[in-house]
């Protein structure tokens, strides 16, 4: 917890990563509430934000509306977070504390997992490159059963058996490939109550470690 009022300089970046219903809607507003609840400032935002005009061409893909060649796809993902880019630059000089509901790593997996050669997951990090880089990020760890369990496959692109396994395959590749990144793995297939805990555990670590005087770091290369 922190005492009202004490914390000066800037907020951190906090990524809450995952599979299909391992839970990172429902742990990013326990989060949220958490946080303001704590007397802190916080943001919450989710990608693909489908509100501004990219964030519609891909919620049209997404719902199978229009097709898209792969790579197309690929950079409005990544040009939906560089459009927000400098706000949340911003929000985090301003002391503001950040949850990110998907960011660059699940970018780069679910494009990788299409298993398009032209496409390969160091071509897809590429545009990543440079965004700003969360000070943690949270992977929500769930098996198929248990995600099975909260219910079938929805209807939009990419809910599917190979293409969620390719991902998970993925998502460790990558997470080993993320030098000096602070990634840590929470098992999402407890109770709403229980992965809460170690997620608010986690992020008041986080945030107390955060030096407030320092900047925000940015995505590299591998
Ligand atoms: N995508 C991409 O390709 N490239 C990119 O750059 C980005 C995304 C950013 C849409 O994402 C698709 O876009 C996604 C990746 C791709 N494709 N797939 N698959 P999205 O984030 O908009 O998808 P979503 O539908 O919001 O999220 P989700 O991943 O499917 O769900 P979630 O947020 O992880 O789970 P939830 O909504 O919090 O919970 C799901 C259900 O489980 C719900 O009924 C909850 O009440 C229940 N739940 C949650 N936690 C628990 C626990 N602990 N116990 C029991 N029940 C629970
Ligand atoms: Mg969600």
């Amino acid at each position: 917890m922190f005492a009202k009022g004490t914390r000066r300089g800037r907020g951190a970046l906090i990524v809450v990563e995952g599979l299909d219903r391992a839970g990172k809607s429902s742990q990013c507003e326990y989060l949220r509430n958490f946080l303001e609840e704590s007397g802190l400032s916080v943001k919450y935002i989710r990608f693909p934000d489908r509100t501004t005009s990219i964030g519609r061409l891909i919620d049209g893909y997404l719902r199978g509306q229009s097709q898209l060649d792969d790579h197309s796809i690929h950079l409005l993902f990544s040009a939906n977070r560089w459009e927000l880019a400098k706000s949340i630059e911003a929000d985090i000089a301003n002391g503001i504390n950040v949850i990110i509901d998907r960011y660059s790593y699940s970018g780069a997996v679910y494009s990788a997992a299409k298993a398009n050669p032209s496409l390969s997951l160091e071509w897809a990090w590429t545009p990543e490159i440079g965004l700003p880089q969360p000070d943690l990020c949270l992977f929500l760890s769930i098996s198929p059963e248990e995600a099975a369990k909260r219910g079938g496959f929805g209807g939009e692109r990419y809910e599917n058996e190979t293409m969620q396994s390719r991902v998970r395959d993925l998502f460790k590749t990558l997470f080993d490939l993320q030098r000096g990144s602070d990634i840590r793995t929470v098992d999402a297939g407890r109770s709403l109550e229980e992965v809460s805990q170690d997620v608010s555990n986690i992020v008041t670590e986080c945030i107390a470690r955060v030096d407030p005087a320092s900047s925000l770091g940015k995505l590299t290369s591998f």
